[in-house]
């Protein structure tokens, strides 16, 4: 493609950046943490950071994780689910993978070509008397149909786990998005809209839960006295990364406000490029701009999403290509009989055409114009 007539940025611009406190206010906090000598284990900084999250999440009961992976590798033995679980070929590796640690089969599930979420209503055809749950995504934090999903898990009697890892602060008519589903959890890894560098939460509707979820993460140890309960293992967060978190969450809520801003750009300029879509905010969800993912149809836009990806890279802009390849196109999946194309028409198309554009409070109104003209010029090229 012919070079445009837009300078490169002077500084890579990156799909992310993530949102960091004051160093002075870190430099306190572990202050705080080597007084009291506590750094990990159930300290004082893991016991607030847990009870601010109950309420800013709305979450009934949650307990934190040192990542996401092990929090959703957790909440399969929790929910001691076995056989076959359908889940969506369009997530992070995590996802599936957190159940072939568990020696259950992933089978996947083809998505909606709107929300890029598992189709409800193919789920029930995947379910075989193997069968005990489901494991769905949030993808890019954008609510599947929780209503319907629920609504076959009844029927079949089979568990649900929502992964949200993206889905921080989303609510649906005012409901936080940790209270469908038995187990969900939200990520808190440094690409993500609030994190603590690494970690997670599993969010769940009952204290019983919680505390099995608790006993599990600690290595299946209850208290000095009643070790080896359950085949546990150490997911434990530790007091640097809930103080951390303590400190982003005074920050986070203004980080979603200039996000929505700069979505507010993104969508203003690109609303009516032909071969461009991208998601519209969905009625009575409360979304939290944790991504700006954009869809190229290659033939009305005349060139491919790849293409893009690598034309951007000229111009010092890191787009990614997110959630590409297809889980069910790992070397590890690829023979299983739910990864056959013919399984996943709608995943197949949609995974050529996603790429997610720089989206982080940092950037300013100014990036993200330029990010839309290079667009827009090489649509013109
Ligand atoms: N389920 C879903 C649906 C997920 O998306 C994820 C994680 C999980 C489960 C598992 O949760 P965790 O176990 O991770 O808590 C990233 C993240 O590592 C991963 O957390 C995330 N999903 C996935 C979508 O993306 P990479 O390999 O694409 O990230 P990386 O290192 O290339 O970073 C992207 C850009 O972000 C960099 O180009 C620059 C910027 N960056 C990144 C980091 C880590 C920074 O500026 N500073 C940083 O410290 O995987």
């Amino acid at each position: 493609m012919k070079k445009l007539r837009i300078d490169s940025f002077p500084e890579p611009v990156y799909i992310t950046r993530p949102l960091l406190p004051n160093m002075s206010h870190v430099v306190k906090k572990l202050e705080d943490i080597w007084k009291s000598r506590q750094i990990t284990n159930n300290g004082l900084q893991h016991k607030i950071f847990e009870e601010r999250l109950v309420d800013i999440l709305k979450a009934p009961y949650l307990s934190l994780f040192n990542n996401g992976t092990t929090a959703l590798m957790t909440a399969s033995r929790v929910l001691k689910l076995s056989g076959e679980v359908i889940t969506t070929p369009f997530t992070f590796s995590a996802t599936p993978h957190s159940l072939t640690w568990n020696h259950i089969e992933p089978v996947f599930c083809d998505i909606d070509p709107v929300t890029m979420n598992i189709d409800a209503n193919k789920i029930e055809s995947a379910i075989t008397n193997r069968t005990t749950g489901i494991l769905a995504v949030h993808a890019f934090g954008i609510p599947c149909d929780v209503s319907a999903i629920q609504e076959i898990a009844n029927k079949y009697g089979l568990k649900i786990i929502y992964d949200a890892a993206h889905a921080f602060g989303v609510e649906v008519n005012g409901v936080g998005i940790g209270n469908y589903g038995d187990i969900t959890m939200i990520s808190f890894h440094a690409t993500k809209l609030f994190h603590t560098a690494e970690g997670g939460v599993l969010i769940c509707s009952d204290k019983d839960t919680k505390d099995y979820i608790d006993i599990f993460k600690n290595s299946g140890m209850k208290n000095e006295e009643n070790i080896g309960m359950f085949p546990g293992i150490n997911g434990k967060m530790n007091e640097i990364q809930a103080a951390l978190g303590l400190l982003i969450l005074d920050l986070v809520e203004e980080d979603m406000r200039k996000r929505k801003e700069l979505v507010d750009v993104y969508r203003s300029r690109l609303k009516d490029i032909e071969g461009i879509s991208f998601q519209k905010d969905m009625i009575g969800m409360r979304y939290n701009n944790a991504c700006f993912v954009i869809r190229i149809d290659e033939e009305k836009f005349g060139k491919s999403r790849d293409c893009i990806y690598s034309e951007y890279k000229k111009y010092n802009v890191f787009t990614r290509k997110y959630y590409s390849p297809l889980c069910s196109e790992y070397p590890h999946y690829r023979n299983l009989p739910s990864s056959d194309h013919r399984n996943l028409p709608v995943a197949i198309k949609v995974v050529k055409q996603v790429l997610s554009l720089p989206l982080y409070g940092e950037l300013s109104i100014d990036d993200v114009e330029k990010i839309c003209d290079i667009l827009i010029e090489m649509r013109n090229v």
